[in-house]
């Protein structure tokens, strides 16, 4: 008969030199496997007259037992061992510099858009965007743009081609504004309502300072008791951010927009002497965005009921505050994809926008 303690000493060697757990596991199968020698012992305790079989089988389970904890031991420390050695071989020095040199540039358009969203972000703003082909009714109908409007006139807006005959009320556009996105959200949500929407706007124009593809951002904001000293307010911090002057001059000045009454147009201080325009205070003023307060009629077309809820709207050009703050002076450059341009002009991934960072 096998002699228990060579068979244990032979096998918790082998177990406590195992260097991989391939080996480790090994040796299990060659003990305690199918065919293992543990498991040889086990088998052959069948032969055995009952007494001898007894104190025998309790000394092989004995040492199945060693063995069982001695496989699990050095399993536990190979792969602490492998953890180990992984974590030294993957260590990364986290102090280490970012490799800021990278011929990457991001667009002024896409950095001002993150301006935009950071700052109107801080004021309680979401994002929400909507798609670039729209119906009449979201684009003019709903916004109490009239039938007869310049704005609805084939030159000035760009209609798709449909099936022959398709009533005017079904004509689909290229949204020439974002607003059909505002329309969208009052309909589908109850106010208090606090959005932007930056996004591509199209209109049939080409010039030196028109692009047929350009960008807006308005902003929605739809609550109870909601008044034009919310919207002054609102955006005269807008400015002030934006531009990054703390006493920057802003104006109000009465305007129209079959969307919004009253309507206002907002004015930045400005100086123009010596040919060079500079923001901030001086003798002119800039006009940089439209806004009013919601018109009770496109409230109402939107299903909210006017004497209830009200709220002020508010649009701008997103190329041209860009090119006020950055300096750009000519459009037709924003798309002409020229690298030397977005070299020039352009922002480093790092130059992330924040509010207080001057969303610089
Ligand atoms: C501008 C002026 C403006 C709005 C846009 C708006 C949207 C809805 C309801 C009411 Cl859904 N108004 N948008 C209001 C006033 C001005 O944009 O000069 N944009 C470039």
């Amino acid at each position: 008969m096998e002699n228990l303690e060579a068979i244990e000493r032979g096998l918790l060697a082998r177990i406590s030199s195992a260097s991989t757990l391939e080996a480790l596991e090994q040796i299990r199968v060659a003990a305690l496997g199918r065919s293992g020698e543990v498991t040889g012992l086990l088998k052959g305790l069948g032969s055995l007259p009952p007494e001898e079989r007894k104190t025998r089988g309790a000394a092989v389970n004995r040492l199945k037992e060693q063995i069982e904890a001695a496989l699990g031991g050095a399993k536990s420390r190979l792969e602490r061992a492998a953890l180990d050695a992984r974590l030294k071989d993957e260590r990364i020095d986290v102090t280490l510099p970012v490799k800021a040199e990278t011929d990457g540039r991001i667009h002024p358009i896409s950095q001002t858009i993150d301006e935009l969203v950071a700052i109107f972000g801080e004021m309680g703003f979401a994002v929400a965007e909507g798609p670039h082909v729209e119906d009449d009714f979201y684009n003019f109908t709903a916004l109490n743009i009239p039938p007869e409007h310049p704005a609805r006139q084939e030159q000035d807006t760009f209609y798709l081609l449909g099936p022959e005959g398709r009533a005017v009320e079904e004509r689909k556009v290229l949204r020439t504004h974002t607003s059909p996105v505002q329309i969208r959200t009052m309909q589908a949500q109850k106010p208090p309502i606090r959005i932007i929407v930056p996004g591509r706007t199209f209109r049939s124009d080409h010039d030196a300072t028109h692009s047929p593809m350009f960008h807006q951002v308005e902003g929605l904001v739809i609550d109870r008791q909601v008044h034009m000293g919310h919207l002054k307010g609102c955006l005269i911090e807008f400015c002030r951010a934006f531009f990054d002057i703390d006493d920057l001059p802003v104006r109000f000045r009465p305007s129209y927009f079959p969307f919004t009454e009253p309507s206002a147009e907002v004015d930045i201080g400005c100086s123009r002497e010596g040919g060079g325009l500079k923001i901030g205070a001086g003798a002119d003023w800039l006009e940089i965005l439209g806004s009013g307060m919601v018109h009770p009629k496109v409230l109402a077309n939107c299903g909210l009921d006017p004497a209830e809820y009200q709220g002020f709207a508010f649009g701008m050009g997103i190329e041209r505050i860009a090119m006020l703050k950055y300096g750009i002076p000519d459009l037709r450059t924003f798309y002409e994809s020229d690298l030397r341009w977005l070299r020039h002009y352009g922002f480093l991934p790092l130059d992330q926008p924040s509010l207080v960072a001057g969303s610089r």
